[in-house]
């Protein structure tokens, strides 16, 4: 390794630890949330996903905007996508739903309205039919 090489890694070197050290700082005004942070969720929301059907809890899911919420899935059979999207169709977030496992995901709703829920993960020809609208109200 040459002298130039020497300096061209030391300069990654450097980029590298500058852009993490400022991307997880809790210094930085913006990072609010942190990877290691652990949030007490205000309520916890079991989906239960067999046979190409998303069971919800009864009475539906309601959350207030600005609580932690957490949703625990769990299959029964093959690997289905949990999904949450807004009326405009984008996609707020999603979780890979393995089977026999708790899939765990803590979420915070910034804005009130309903959310619908769809399986983001092809598991299978009734795939497309796994689509809940309004399955989420959030409120104020
Ligand atoms: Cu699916």
């Amino acid at each position: 390794m040459d002298r130039e090489e020497r300096i061209w890694l030391g300069v990654l070197v450097a980029v590298f630890l500058i852009f993490n050290a400022v991307t997880l700082s809790p210094l930085v005004p913006w990072q609010s949330w942190m990877i290691w942070s652990r949030p007490a969720p205000a309520r916890v929301v079991q989906i239960d996903i067999a046979n190409y059907q998303m069971n919800l809890p009864a009475g539906g899911i309601e959350v207030k905007a600005g609580e932690f919420v957490e949703f625990v899935a769990t299959s029964r059979d093959v690997t289905y996508g949990f999904g949450v999207f807004r009326k405009d169709g984008t996609m707020v977030f999603q979780m890979q739903v393995l089977p026999k496992y708790q899939n765990r995901i803590v979420w915070k709703f910034d804005k009130p309205g309903t959310y619908d829920v769809r399986s983001t993960e092809y598991s299978g020809p009734k795939h497309p039919g796994m689509f809940i609208p309004d399955a989420i109200r959030v409120v104020p």
